[in-house]
């Protein structure tokens, strides 16, 4: 990994990140020129194929934004593994219910003696063994890798204790979409309920000394939030292609008006 988001968390810093959904490498690139600190490539709903998003990861760092990649969940290390060694300087994890998919989202990133990740030195995530050679690689990866669950389930709430006590995790993503699902409210970004639990994980983030992280769809909705999370993704590279061609159009159908 070239980039990693964990020391800027763990500061306090206010980060801004946004999703890849498309597969193109150049949206990456551009986003990155926009200024965003991190990407998630996602591998949980979007249709990257593992060579592909190796490409992605690559144009995350020639552009100086940090390639998150969400993995599809807590269950196959092959995920994780592929990911990381490529270069993610991330996961985040989805579909997290119980401290046993703490444990294993930790033992999948994470070297020993905090996980079981498969060792190499010669991956690309250290440069082909250049970057930190061949013995402090482990602990410079166990160091700059960041293991984000994905909050987006009641019985993830339910068991936040269990979960936030797992040792290696370093940071508490708040998922508000599957999180309504789960409670039986889709869609309903309003409701008590919804907004009480968000608050309630934000919270408990900050008790186990994590950092809170959300999925955020406006800025208004961020405004709500600011004082309760640390780091928010602000849309798709889709989403904001789309709009800006929009508006783009519009603005140059009404110069003829
Ligand atoms: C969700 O809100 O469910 C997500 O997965 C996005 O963060
Ligand atoms: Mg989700």
């Amino acid at each position: 990994m070239e980039l990693s988001i964990k020391s800027r968390l763990v500061s306090g810093e206010k980060l801004f990140g946004v999703w890849a959904e498309g597969s193109s490498p150049t949206n990456v690139e551009v986003l990155g020129m926009a200024g965003y600190d991190f990407v998630i490539i996602d591998n949980e709903h979007a249709c990257h194929s593992n060579p592909n998003f190796l490409h992605l990861i690559r144009a995350a760092e020639i552009r100086e934004i940090a390639p998150i990649v969400r993995v599809p969940g807590p269950v196959v290390e092959d995920h994780f593994k592929k990911a990381l060694d490529m270069g993610a300087s991330g996961v985040l994890v989805p579909n997290i219910y119980t401290k046993e998919d703490a444990e294993r989202s930790v033992r999948y990133s994470k070297y020993a003696p905090i996980g079981n990740r498969g060792c190499c030195p010669f991956l690309r995530s250290n440069l082909y063994g250049t970057k930190y050679g061949t013995v402090d690689y482990y602990p410079k990866s166990n160091d700059e890798v960041s293991t984000i669950l994905l909050f987006e389930t009641k019985e993830s709430v339910a068991n936040i204790d269990d979960i936030l006590s797992v040792h290696g995790i370093d940071s508490v993503f708040i998922g508000p979409v599957d999180l309504a699902m789960s409670m039986g409210i889709p869609g309903d970004n309003n409701n008590p309920k919804l907004v009480e639990t968000i608050r309630y994980i934000a919270r408990k983030a900050h008790e186990y000394h994590l950092s809170a992280g959300m999925f955020c769809e406006s800025p208004e909705m961020l405004r709500k939030w600011v004082n309760e999370v640390d780091y928010v993704t602000t849309g798709y590279d889709v989403s904001i292609l789309l709009n800006a061609a929009t508006k783009a159009l519009q603005d140059f159908k009404a110069a003829i008006c």
